[in-house]
C-alpha cells in the first residue's frame, strides 16, 4: 500500500474533483438533505454529527458525548469512543477523510457499522462538511491525537498563520496516553448557506439530547452553551434505565400499571448489492419495548429506528400494534365476565382503540441500513421488521399477563381495556341511532343533501318540498354553488315542539346539520356553509304549510339567518303562455290578467287565443321549465323573506295543523274565519 503523500499536486485528481462535485450537489439543494436553511436545517446538522456520536455509544464503546454551541456559531461534538478509523483506505484517501467527503459514506465500505448509524437517516456527516466554510476533525487513538482540517469541503491542514494546505495525510497533533480514544468534529455552518438570523436553539439540543439518553442507556451528555454573555453552567444528562425511563417521563396521570419491558430479537434476510451482484445479508435485529397504561384516554406511541426517531411509525409500529390488539384479545379479555353480554353479539372484541387507550409506548429496533419512507422520511419502511417485532412483543405481553406481572396491574389493565370495549361499542350505538335518525351519511352530512362544491356566501340551499321536484332540481341547479335537499317527512313544527323533539326530527335534524352552522343559542353565522338559504315550495296548501314550517324552524333555531336576509322563497309561476316563441309567466291572478292585456293590446292578438298553463306543482315541470322559475339567476324571481314574514309563517303554521288535522267541524269553522290567509279555491277540502 502506497502512503498518501503531502504533495498538493496529488492532492486532487480525479476521484477528488467527484467527490466535491458530490458535495456540491448538496450545496445546490440544501433542503433535499436537511429540510431547510433555516434553524431546522442548522438543528439537522447538529443532530447528524451528534447521533453519530450516539451510535457509537449504543454500540457500546462510547459513554460520554460533549456539545458545545462556540460563540462563533461553530459547533463541537466530542465522544469518548474508539475514534473513527483512520486508516487509507485507497492507497491515497483514509477512511476518516471518506466519511466527510463521500455522499452516503456508510453503505459502501468498512465492517457497515456506519450504515446502522442514525445520522440524517443515512445522508451522513460529509452533509455537514458540504454545508461549513470549515471542519475539523481529531480522533484519539494509538496514543497520538491525528487531525484533518477542511477548508471549503477540500481536506488539508491548516497552517500556523491561517494558510491552509490541501493534503490528505492526517495531522498528527500530539501524543496521549494509550488507553485514552475518542471523536472530536468541530464545523463552522456557511453563512452563505444558512439564513443570516438562524441561530440554534439551546432548547432544542436539549430535547434531542434528552431523547437520545433515554434510547442509551448509561450514557451521559453534557452540553455546554458557550454563545451569551454569561456563560451557562454546563448540563449534564443521564438515563439508567432506557426506554423505561422514557416511559415513566411520559407518563401523565395516575398509573395503571407497573412498566412493562419486552426484549427480543431475530434475523432477517435482505438482499444488498456487493461489487455490483446482488448478495443475500443476514441481518439481526433487536428490539426493546416499554410501555404501561394510564388512566385517562390518550395514547402516547414514541418509535426509534436505531437512534433516529420515526414521527410516522413504520413496520416496527405495526408489529407492535398487532401483537398488542392480538394478545389483548387472546390473552387478557379471554377470562373476563365484562364482556359477556357482548360476547353473545359477537361485539367483545377490543380494537386498536381499545387498547392503547392510556397507553404509553417507546418501540425501538436495532438494526443495520434501515430503510425510510414517506414524505419526511420519519417512517420505517424494512418490511421484515414487522413480523420480528410482532413475536416479540407477543411473547413478552403473553409472559406478563401470565405470571410474570403483578396480578393486580394485570387486573387493572384488563378492566380498563374491557371498560373501553364497553364505552365504545354503546357510544357507536347511540351514535348509529343518532345518524339513522337524522339520515347522516358517513361524511357527517345528511345522505340526501346533494352538495355543491363551493360553499360560502355565494352559495346556495335550495330545499326543495317532494321527491319529484327534488330530481329536476339536482339536474338543473348549478352544482358549483347550488346545493339541493329534498324535504320528504314531516317537519316538525318548532313553535310547538321542545328541542328535543326538533332534535329528533329528521328533516328539521337534515337542515340544521346542512347549514352546519349549529342552532338556536350556538348558531353561528359565521359558519353557515351557504350564503342563502331558497325553499322551494309549491303554491299550495302543502306546499305553504312547509314552508310555514321551514320558516318557523328558521325563525327558532337558525333566526341569524333570517335577521341577515339569507332566506328567500323561489316563487315559481302559476301560469304561463307562449306566444311566438317566447314565454310569459303570472305569478297570480291578477298578474296573469295584467299580462293578458298587456300581450293583447296594440297587437290583433285576442286574449282567448292566449293558451294560458296553469302549473300544477314542482314535480310537474320538466327541467327546463324549473330551472328557468326557480334556479337560473336570470329568471328566476325570490322573495326575501323578512323577520316579520316569518313570524306570520309561525303562526299560520298553527292554522295549518287545524287544517290538516282530523276535525272536520273545527277545521269547516277555521276556513270560515281565516278565508282571507289562504287560498280557498286551491284547498281541497
Ligand atoms: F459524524 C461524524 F462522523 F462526524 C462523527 C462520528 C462525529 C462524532 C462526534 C463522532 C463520530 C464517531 C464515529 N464516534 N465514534 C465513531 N466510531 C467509528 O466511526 C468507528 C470506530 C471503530 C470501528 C471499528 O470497526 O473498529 C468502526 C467505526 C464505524
Amino acid at each position: 500500500m502506497v502512503p498518501p503523500t503531502e504533495n498538493s499536486s496529488q492532492a486532487y485528481d480525479e476521484h477528488s474533483i467527484q467527490l466535491i462535485e458530490g458535495l456540491d450537489a448538496v450545496r445546490k439543494r440544501p433542503g433535499m438533505y436537511i429540510g431547510g436553511t433555516g434553524p431546522e436545517g442548522l438543528h439537522h446538522l447538529v443532530w447528524e454529527i451528534v447521533d453519530n456520536a450516539v451510535d457509537e455509544a449504543a454500540a457500546g464503546f462510547a459513554n460520554l458525548i460533549e456539545v458545545t454551541l462556540h460563540k462563533d456559531r461553530s459547533v463541537e461534538v466530542t465522544d469518548n469512543g474508539r475514534g473513527i478509523p483512520t486508516g487509507v483506505k485507497d492507497g491515497k484517501r483514509t477512511a476518516l477523510e471518506y466519511v466527510f467527503t463521500e455522499l452516503h459514506a456508510g453503505g459502501k465500505f468498512g465492517s457497515g457499522a456506519y450504515s446502522a448509524s442514525g445520522g440524517l437517516h443515512g445522508v451522513g456527516a460529509s452533509v455537514v462538511n458540504a454545508l461549513s466554510t470549515k471542519l475539523i476533525v481529531e480522533v484519539d487513538r494509538d496514543g497520538q491525537t491525528q487531525r484533518l482540517s477542511f477548508s471549503e469541503r477540500k481536506p488539508g491542514r491548516f497552517g500556523p498563520n491561517g494558510g491552509f494546505k490541501a493534503t490528505s495525510q492526517l495531522e498528527v497533533v500530539k501524543k496521549i496516553p494509550p488507553k485514552r480514544t475518542g471523536t472530536r468534529v468541530r464545523f463552522w455552518p456557511d453563512n452563505e448557506i444558512f439564513d443570516p438570523e438562524a441561530q440554534i436553539e439551546y432548547g432544542q439540543v436539549r430535547d434531542h439530547v434528552a431523547q437520545v439518553c433515554f434510547l442509551v442507556p448509561g450514557l451521559k451528555v453534557r452540553l455546554h452553551d458557550k454563545r451569551g454573555s454569561e456563560a451557562r453552567e454546563p448540563e449534564e444528562f443521564v438515563a439508567k434505565g432506557g426506554l423505561s425511563d422514557y416511559v415513566d417521563f411520559l407518563s401523565i396521570g395516575e398509573a395503571v400499571s407497573e412498566i412493562v419491558t419486552i426484549f427480543g430479537s431475530g434475523t432477517f434476510v435482505e438482499k444488498v448489492p456487493v461489487d455490483g451482484k446482488m448478495t443475500d445479508v443476514t441481518r439481526p435485529c433487536q428490539v426493546g419495548v416499554a410501555l404501561r397504561w394510564v388512566k385517562g384516554y390518550d395514547t402516547t406511541l414514541v418509535s426509534f429506528v436505531n437512534t433516529i426517531p420515526t414521527r410516522e411509525g413504520g413496520t416496527h409500529v405495526a408489529g407492535f400494534e398487532r401483537a398488542m390488539t392480538k394478545v389483548v384479545n387472546d390473552v387478557l379479555l379471554s377470562s373476563t365476565k365484562k364482556l359477556a353480554k357482548l360476547a353473545k353479539q359477537g361485539k367483545d372484541r377490543a380494537e386498536k382503540s381499545d387498547v392503547q387507550e392510556g397507553l404509553v409506548a417507546a418501540v425501538k429496533v436495532t438494526f443495520a441500513e434501515p430503510q425510510f419512507k414517506g414524505q419526511t422520511k420519519g417512517e420505517l419502511g424494512t418490511p421484515a421488521v414487522q413480523n420480528i417485532v410482532y413475536e416479540a412483543v407477543r411473547d413478552g405481553l403473553t409472559n406478563w399477563i401470565e405470571g410474570g406481572g403483578r396480578k393486580t396491574h394485570v387486573t387493572a389493565v384488563r378492566d380498563k381495556i374491557a371498560q373501553a370495549v364497553l364505552n365504545r361499542v354503546s357510544a357507536k350505538q347511540t351514535l348509529d341511532a343518532k345518524r339513522k335518525a337524522a339520515n347522516l351519511g358517513s361524511t357527517g352530512m345528511p345522505d340526501k343533501l346533494a352538495d355543491c362544491r363551493t360553499h360560502g356566501l355565494g352559495s346556495e340551499l335550495l330545499l326543495v318540498e317532494g321527491d319529484s321536484a327534488a330530481g329536476p332540481a339536482k339536474a338543473g341547479r348549478n352544482s358549483e354553488y347550488m346545493a339541493v335537499l329534498p324535504l320528504r317527512g314531516k317537519v316538525v313544527n318548532a313553535g310547538k315542539s321542545n328541542l328535543k323533539q326538533v332534535i329528533e326530527n329528521a328533516e328539521a335534524q337534515a337542515l340544521i346539520t346542512a347549514i352546519g352552522a349549529g342552532s338556536g343559542r350556538d348558531f353561528k353565522i359565521e359558519d353557515a356553509r351557504y350564503g342563502r338559504i331558497i325553499i322551494l315550495c309549491d303554491a299550495d296548501v302543502d306546499g305553504s304549510h312547509i314552508r310555514c314550517l321551514l320558516l318557523t324552524l328558521i325563525y327558532h333555531y337558525l333566526r341569524p339567518m333570517l335577521e341577515e336576509g339569507r332566506v328567500f322563497a323561489a316563487q315559481p309561476p302559476l301560469y304561463t303562455v307562449k306566444v311566438g316563441d317566447q314565454k310569459f309567466h303570472a305569478y297570480s291572478d291578477d298578474d296573469k290578467e295584467r299580462l293578458t292585456v298587456e300581450l293583447c293590446t296594440g297587437t290583433n292578438r285576442k286574449r282567448e287565443n292566449l293558451q294560458w298553463v296553469r302549473f300544477k306543482g314542482l314535480g310537474e315541470m320538466d327541467v327546463d321549465e324549473l330551472a328557468e322559475s326557480c334556479l337560473d339567476p336570470e329568471t328566476r324571481i325570490l322573495r326575501r323573506i323578512t323577520m316579520e314574514d316569518a313570524f306570520v309563517a309561525k303562526e299560520a303554521g298553527e292554522m295549518f295543523e287545524v287544517l290538516m288535522g282530523s276535525d272536520v267541524a273545527k277545521r269547516r269553522q277555521f276556513l270560515l274565519d281565516n278565508s282571507s290567509l289562504v287560498d280557498l279555491e286551491s284547498l281541497d277540502v
